[in-house]
């Protein structure tokens, strides 16, 4: 596999600062090596950067930094869409308001190829706002929305090409969910495994059912990963703690799922804030988790004939 890694130092969708230096702390982590070591090619293409920022605001007072959205956005389709046709980008995060951006350049790949895009979201939070329903402002609670082609974002971030099909999106270790998502989410025909339902069932489980549905359709996979989806005392790094995450184990067998269903063409690593780590953990432990999507194991297992 030919890695693509390509950071991006977008920290204006998030409430604290620090996402910034999220690219520069998986550098230091050595997310290359880990991936050379494992026998793919990586390039890294260093750090995006948004120029002019568009003159652009929205009526609900709350939303915070419209225009750097709107610039990341637009920057980034364009870089998604270009690099997802040199390789597997990885998109080395920066705030998940990076995600509105990747999701709509992968998109339209996958529409060029003739083939649908899928999307796995590990998140605490469903990220389903719009403009009208955020009450914080933090745009980073948006890019589900915007790249499912919900209503209200024309005229303030740039038009969606290819928006993808709610039914294609899966969203699993939710546990935060605000009103106005719930109601658009039930309007919409979007997966949500909350924590609940991985009690319940595993989850290996909820994510074989949609493996086998991407797989099915002949699908292209983006898997965008938020670092809270992780229980916090594994991953401190991140500004928007929940208690209750995915476990080491959880998120280890879903990587290696993942990397089994030979599915996945795209990845975001996003909310990592080193300012809040300990000691590098979270960015060593978002390096691990990676390795595991692209092949690392701990044991080979063979299959036995007796
Ligand atoms: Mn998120």
């Amino acid at each position: 596999m030919h890695c693509r890694l390509i950071g991006i130092p977008l920290q204006d969708g998030a409430s604290q600062l620090g996402c910034e230096m999220g690219p520069s702390a998986l550098r230091v982590a050595d997310l290359k090596g880990a991936l050379v070591e494992l026998g793919h090619e990586v390039t890294d293409i260093g750090n995006v950067v948004i120029g002019d920022l568009p003159d652009v605001s929205h009526p609900n007072p709350a939303v915070r930094n419209l225009p750097q959205i709107a610039a990341w956005t637009e920057l980034l389709t364009e870089v998604a869409y270009r690099e997802s046709g040199q390789g597997m980008p990885i998109f080395m995060g920066g705030d998940h308001a990076l995600s509105a951006g990747t999701v709509a350049g992968v998109a339209r790949r996958a529409a060029e190829q003739g083939r649908p895009l899928f999307v796995l979201w590990l998140d605490a939070h469903t990220d389903f706002h719009t403009l009208e329903s955020t009450k914080s402002g933090n745009l980073h609670g948006l890019p589900a929305a915007y790249y499912t082609g919900q209503p209200g974002f024309d005229g303030y971030l740039p038009a969606l090409s290819h928006p993808v099909d709610p039914a294609r999106v899966c969203m699993i270790g939710i546990r935060s969910v605000d009103p106005a998502e719930r109601e658009a989410l039930k309007q919409n025909s979007v997966t949500v495994h909350d924590m609940r339902t991985i009690d319940e069932h595993g989850v290996a489980v909820l994510l074989r059912r949609f493996i086998d549905e991407v797989e099915a359709a002949n699908g292209l996979l983006h898997v965008s990963l938020d670092v809270d989806f992780l229980e916090p005392a594994i991953a401190p790094a991140v500004g928007t703690t929940v208690p209750g995450g995915a476990t080491f184990r959880e998120a280890h067998l879903v990587m290696e799922m993942l990397h089994d269903s030979g599915l996945v063409t795209s990845l975001d690593l996003v909310e990592l804030n080193p300012f809040l780590d300990e000691r590098g953990r979270t960015a060593k432990l978002l390096v691990d988790l990676t390795a595991s999507l692209m092949g690392r194991t701990v044991l080979d297992r063979p299959t036995r004939s007796y």
